[in-house]
């Protein structure tokens, strides 16, 4: 065997040992920056480039920190579960891209001398690293501190060179298999830290919080002798002594309090930012300061579209911030530590953190989990170091709450002695790992991608018993955490609110993490300058797994997705609901904090006009607990009215602005009492009548019908009023001044990744198989009546029996106007669900705005856009479009009463509907759409294409995960689509 120093079981040797990371006075020297690179292909070149002597003047420069694959070296790769390289650990590939790095430095004036550190924050995937010519050692780990004391190899005077050999591949790389691009480099930052003589090592503070009498622990540890002050508390103590603090206030993720502290020596002194918590496991329930805690959490990739995983302070800003806008009060660190700096901002801004260990060997999984690393024992010391390191580094946040051995790494031995080392190291923390169903090694019960009905039995602890009846019994006492659900991949997720009912009724059902905060897209052009975000395969991988890499809540730029503003919805801390005797209870969701941080405020609408609004008397509402508010007295409204009530900062906080919605509940006003609520109810679910109402008589708006002079037959056309049908095609080819095209049935809708389903049970085959793809229409005759037309048409795949008979019966109207009604009737056998039901015209491409009146402003599905409300709403054509970085199914309005398409120079075509109807509006159709791989790919085709929908199937999170719900699923069935239009 010829190992190289990459290809080694063992954990880094001359590593120094692992420590908490410290905001410390001694002096440190960031040596971020331009450093001079060279690339290779292999990671066998001569090592002479670390002597100090080296010329490296015609090397490149590549910043630190950085990842070279997003600076034009080598190329990203995505795989997701699959290794990129064969399975026989601990080698790698000779093809083995590799970064060697030079950096000089000198140090700057008053550096004192004595003991130094160089410290790596994470180099991907293995390092070896030299200072002045003395090779100090390997650093592996990727997303683990690593640091090398160069206290004699360090020059006072003069330059300092660093020289750093980092290689793609090492034998880390097998346990290191994340669902994400394979990025390689110096991707986090890099110091020189001075450590003064009497200086602290290392620094353990437990800070407890008693929630029976209001009392703190503290307890600060240091590795030499030193005082510890909070001067706050008035706390000036020896470092180790437990002292009892009759008042503190405690910390939790919705009122995040720290004190400021210090631990100092003569030498130096370390500043600590102090929160007092405890969390506990009691009676089978997880609990924050005594109280259960409810998870509304998300998984954190590190990810920026044009850094990858280095990514900025302002980076992790902007995710915090976000979070905290979007209601979510937790994170799991999937699936590797964060850079520290997001953990202290966790700890600022209020967050529960998972933080789980830099391990996932997924990839055995395809060869049966032969030689899976979690359980051979030639592993053992590399994997507990990995624990070790991320205990050691993270220990001090109040915001982690809980540890987590890894992700998707099967189960073994090496996971047992992981968790024994975390147990013994820090009681304090509850441990969590996903795939060993056992959970023999853990203290809570979690999974991913459950159906509902699993969750649900889990809740009433009726899950399917273990084999093992110990083991059994030991997990049904565990309180349950949904460590991944509800895949946000594309169009979705649908089924949000299903899962978060059981986790508010449930005491054992502690909430989850949904998969995942963002799509790791990376940003790109096309050949012409366009910009998008590419995805696995976009850079020639001859592994990859598409776009499975975009499943986030954000789009690559953290741009909200109408999912995460679902989730903000579903996530909402306090619910607006009626009463059920004409007022409205306001529940106050939240564990340890009241609601006086919120106003209540309501607005009136009716048409969508906002027509009266006031404030809404609340007071404060303990945790847990409801309260009965009357409704304010409202004028009179003429139309349909809606009354929307929005519970929004009252002040400013960290996170947002004063006024900010943090939740909102719409109710009809105008009509039945006592109230319904509007808001939560999934869009698109509105029944529709099941048969034809009698012609004639009055319209929707009481308009009554035209008598019939003008239909008239003409040349192979009949006039309708203001439309023109063509004999030929069965179409309107007119509507006004208008040339259109239309209605056309409407049945396929372009994938959506949970259409596709990789990791579920996939529509998207079965539709395609059916021919839903390629509808033909064939028409059976146009009859002309005395007052309008009815025109039959047949719409079937080829090869098959089954088809949709589908009527559309045309009337003149008063006022210039056209009914249509549309049956369709499932003629034979079809396949179920049906993606779409509907019809669809092209306008002209000028109509390019839209006006509705029902669901918005957001995308709404049969089970998504529960963040929608109905209003009065206005868009651009291109603005109705949601990007999805894979295209597909998207920007549906749903439940809409009326709308117009627009122009620029006036005019256009309104829509009513008889009930509310879904609505698409876009610059191409359903089948460009389908045949798009970016959104580079499509281009408006001069037509505006307007999709009237009477339903649409559910989205469902089967992209990974459990299909559509039964209530959301449609089934073909005779349908029907009553509507007005005119010209305007
Ligand atoms: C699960 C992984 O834990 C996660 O990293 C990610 O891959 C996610 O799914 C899907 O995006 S594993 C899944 C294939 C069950």
């Amino acid at each position: 065997m010829n190992e190289a120093w990459y290809e080694s079981f063992a954990p880094p040797p001359t590593a120094r040992p692992p420590r908490a990371w410290l905001d410390s006075d001694a002096p440190r020297l960031p040596l971020d920056g331009h450093w001079r690179f060279r690339y290779a292909e292999r990671a066998d070149g001569p090592l002479d480039f670390t002597r100090p002597a080296f010329d490296d003047a015609g090397w490149d420069r590549l910043p630190v920190p950085a990842h070279w694959q997003l600076h034009g070296y080598g190329a990203p790769a995505y795989t997701n579960i699959a290794y990129p390289f064969p399975l026989d650990a601990p080698r790698v590939p000779d093809e083995n891209p590799t970064g060697d790095y030079r950096h000089t430095f000198r140090l700057p004036e008053g550096w004192p001398g004595g003991p130094a550190l160089l410290r790596f924050a994470g180099a991907d995937s293995a390092a070896l690293v030299w200072l002045n010519g003395v090779e100090l050692g390997r650093a592996g780990g990727s997303r683990l501190t690593t640091e090398f004391d160069v206290t004699d190899a360090l020059r006072p005077d003069g330059d300092n060179l660093i020289a750093v050999r980092v290689v793609q591949w090492s034998a880390g790389s097998y346990v290191e298999d994340q669902d994400m691009w394979w990025l390689s480099g110096i991707f986090r930052g890099v110091d020189l830290l001075a450590r003064p003589e009497g200086g602290i090592g290392d620094v353990e503070v437990s800070a407890g919080y008693d929630h029976l009498t209001g009392a703190g622990t503290l307890a600060v540890a240091a590795d030499v002798p030193a005082r510890v002050r909070v001067p706050e508390l008035g706390v000036d103590a020896a470092a180790g002594e437990t002292l009892r603090l009759p008042a503190v206030e405690p910390w939790s993720a919705e009122s995040p309090r720290l004190y400021d502290a210090t631990v100092s020596t003569g030498a130096e002194t370390v500043t600590l930012r102090i929160g007092f918590r405890t969390v506990r496991i009691d009676g089978g329930v997880l609990t924050v300061n005594g109280r259960p805690v409810l998870f509304r959490g998300v998984n954190r990739h590190e990810f920026h579209p044009d850094r990858g995983r280095a990514v900025t302070e302002e980076d992790m800003l902007d995710d915090v911030r976000l979070m905290k806008q979007h209601n979510i009060n937790a994170v799991r660190t999937s699936h590797y530590p964060p850079h520290p700096r997001f953990l202290e901002l966790c700890d600022e801004y209020g967050l529960y953190v998972v933080d789980e260990c830099d391990l996932e060997t997924h990839g055995f999984w395809q060869v049966g989990w032969r030689g899976n690393p979690a359980d051979d024992p030639r592993w053992e010391a590399a994997l507990v170091d990995r624990m070790r390191r991320t205990v050691e580094r993270d220990k001090n946040h109040p915001s982690v709450v809980l540890w987590s051995l890894g992700n998707e790494s099967g189960s073994g031995r090496n996971l047992a002695a992981m968790a024994r080392w975390a147990r013994h190291r820090d009681p304090s923390r509850p441990l969590l790992y996903e795939r060993d169903w056992t959970c023999r090694d853990v203290d809570v019960y979690s999974r991913m991608y459950l159906p509902v009905a699993e969750v649900e039995a889990i809740g009433r602890g009726e899950e399917a018993p273990l084999p093992d009846p110990a083991l059994d019994a030991r997990r049904r006492g565990m309180p349950f955490i949904h460590v991944e659900y509800a895949h946000a991949m594309g169009n979705g997720p649908g089924g949000l609110a299903e899962y978060q009912r059981l986790y508010e009724t449930y005491p054992r059902l502690q909430g989850g993490f949904v998969w995942e905060w963002i799509d790791h897209g990376l940003r790109a052009r096309t050949p012409d300058g366009r910009e998008y975000f590419a995805y696995g395969g976009d850079f020639g991988e001859v592994l990859h797994d598409g776009n499975f890499v975009a499943d986030g809540l954000l789009f690559p730029d953290r741009t909200p997705s109408p999912g995460l503003l679902d989730l903000k919805k579903v996530f909402e801390p306090v619910r607006i609901a009626p009463s059920g005797d004409g007022g409205l209870t306001i529940h106050n969701g939240h564990i340890h904090s009241g609601v006086s941080k919120l106003d209540f405020r309501w607005v009136l609408e009716d048409g969508g006009e906002a027509v009266a609004r006031g404030a809404l008397e609340v007071g404060d509402v303990p945790p847990g607990e409801s309260v009965r508010v009357d409704l304010p007295a409202l004028p009179a409204t003429a139309g349909e009215a809606h009354l929307t009530v929005r519970a929004v900062l009252a002040a400013d906080e960290p996170w947002a602005k004063a006024g900010h919605e943090v939740a909102a509940t719409q109710l009809p006003v105008s009509t039945t009492p006592p109230l319904a609520a509007a808001a939560p109810r999934p869009a698109g679910a509105v029944p529709l009548p099941a048969t034809v109402p009698p012609a004639g008589g009055a319209t929707r708006a009481g308009v009554p019908t035209a008598t019939s002079a003008a239909v008239r037959r003409d040349g192979g056309r009949v006039r309708l009023g203001p439309g023109l049908l063509d004999e030929r095609t069965g179409r309107l080819v007119r509507l006004g001044d208008w040339a259109v095209d239309g209605p056309r049935l409407q049945v396929w809708r372009a994938p959506t990744d949970n259409d596709r389903a990789p990791h579920g049970e996939a529509l998207e085959p079965l539709w395609r198989a059916a021919g839903l793809d390629r509808l033909t229409h064939r028409l059976d005759g146009v009859s002309v009546t005395g007052d309008g037309a009815v025109v039959r048409v047949r719409v079937a795949p080829a090869s098959s029996d089954g088809g949709l008979l589908t009527t559309y019966t045309w009337r003149i109207l008063a006022g210039d106007r056209l009914g249509l009604v549309v049956e369709i009737d499932p003629d034979g056998r079809l396949p179920g669900p049906l993606p779409m039901l509907g019809v669809r015209f092209a306008l002209p491409g000028e109509l390019d705005q839209v006006e509705w009146f029902g669901r918005g402003p957001g995308e709404a599905y049969p089970d998504t856009g529960l963040a929608t409300r109905v209003g009065r709403w206005f868009r651009t054509v291109a603005d109705l479009q949601t990007p999805y970085l894979f295209p597909q199914e998207n920007g549906r309005r749903a439940d809409v009463r009326w709308a117009t398409v627009t122009g620029g120079r006036g005019g256009g075509v309104r829509v009513d509907g008889r009930t509310p109807f879904g609505l698409t509006v876009r610059p191409w159709t359903a089948e460009a759409l389908d045949r798009a791989a970016h959104p580079t790919d499509l281009a408006p085709d001069g037509r505006t294409w307007l999709t009237l929908d009477a339903g649409h199937n559910g989205i469902g999170s089967a992209s990974c995960g459990p299909g559509v719900l039964p209530p959301y699923l449609l089934a073909p069935a005779p349908t029907h689509l009553e509507l007005t239009l005119q010209a305007l």
